[in-house]
């Protein structure tokens, strides 16, 4: 039967992250996806100045109550970027309404990179994302993340397998079964991301040859495949090395094209690749 997700971010008109990268991946990996905008803004807030920002905070939770009164049911549900920190909060009821026995909860804790928090957050904001991701099955940090998930303090790379793994059982003793811990590197040539899966009690790597420069969208357009692959019954390392691929060849597209970094990565046009390699016909 045919999976469906509920994709919960918000939606930036311009500069391709949350929702306008979620839904035409999740689309093209042919599962279902259902949103629930978190705000709205004009562009995403890395770079831009000037964006507009409509908070859709108080909407959550009546369009969560009318799927329920629906019976609507879920494979996955999927958080990303929440427009305030209240909308923490809210994230748990929502999760509490849509929660069943075998539905998987990924929580992207968005919030911060490049060891800084997002200017667009108050302080208090990681100890809110940490309660949040307790409530989680996945959860899919970038270092800057796990570092502020974990209260220490963020430390460039190259990182040593001791450093990474050691994070790792950190990050899952804050309840999360299984972490995908993305921007590891051991040397200057490759860049990818570790999974650790409590149950397993391993830690598998999954690498593709860096490219330069900073891209914007980056981690939503990773999160948003690695959980298609998920769904679509890869195990978890396996997910995290398509993803891996899947985000470095869509960065270097975008890296040879020459574009804005904060436009965002041409991600479009590696989506027939990915269906091939999910081995949609
Ligand atoms: O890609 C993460 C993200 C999502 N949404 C908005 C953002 C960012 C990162 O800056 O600003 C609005």
């Amino acid at each position: 039967m045919q999976k469906r997700i509920a994709a919960i971010h918000d939606i930036s008109g311009f500069g391709k992250c949350s929702l306008t990268v979620a839904l035409p991946i999740i689309s093209a990996a042919g599962i279902e996806v259902s949103v629930i905008p978190t705000a709205v803004l004009s562009t995403h807030t890395g770079g831009f100045t000037g964006f507009t920002y409509r908070d859709l905070t108080e909407d959550i939770l009546s369009i969560t109550d009318h799927w329920c009164s629906l019976d609507l049911k879920f494979d996955a549900i999927y958080t990303g970027f929440l427009g305030s920190f209240e909308q923490i909060t809210i994230m748990e009821q929502v999760i509490g309404r849509l929660r069943t026995d075998n539905n998987l909860i990924l929580v992207d804790p968005v919030m911060a990179d490049n060891g800084v928090l997002y200017k667009v957050f108050p302080d208090s904001f990681p100890d809110g994302m940490r309660r949040l991701c307790a409530k989680a099955d996945i959860i899919v940090p970038n270092m800057t993340e796990a570092a502020l998930l974990i209260g220490q303090e963020y430390k460039q790379g190259p990182y040593t397998r001791e450093y990474i793994e050691d994070m790792l059982k950190k990050l899952a003793g804050l309840g999360p079964r299984r972490i995908v811990l993305t921007g590891v590197y051991f040397n200057g040539s490759q860049l990818g991301a570790a999974s650790y899966d409590r149950h397993k009690g391993e830690v598998e790597y999954a690498f593709s040859p860096r490219v330069e420069g900073y891209y914007h969208g980056t981690g939503d357009v990773f999160a948003s495949v690695l959980l298609s692959a998920v769904l679509k019954g890869f195990p978890l390392a396996d997910a995290a090395q398509i993803a891996v691929d899947f985000t470095a060849q869509s960065i270097e597209r975008t890296r040879l094209a020459g574009t804005d970094v904060r436009y965002g990565v041409n991600f479009e046009e590696g989506l027939p690749m990915l269906m091939q390699r999910l081995n949609i016909k």
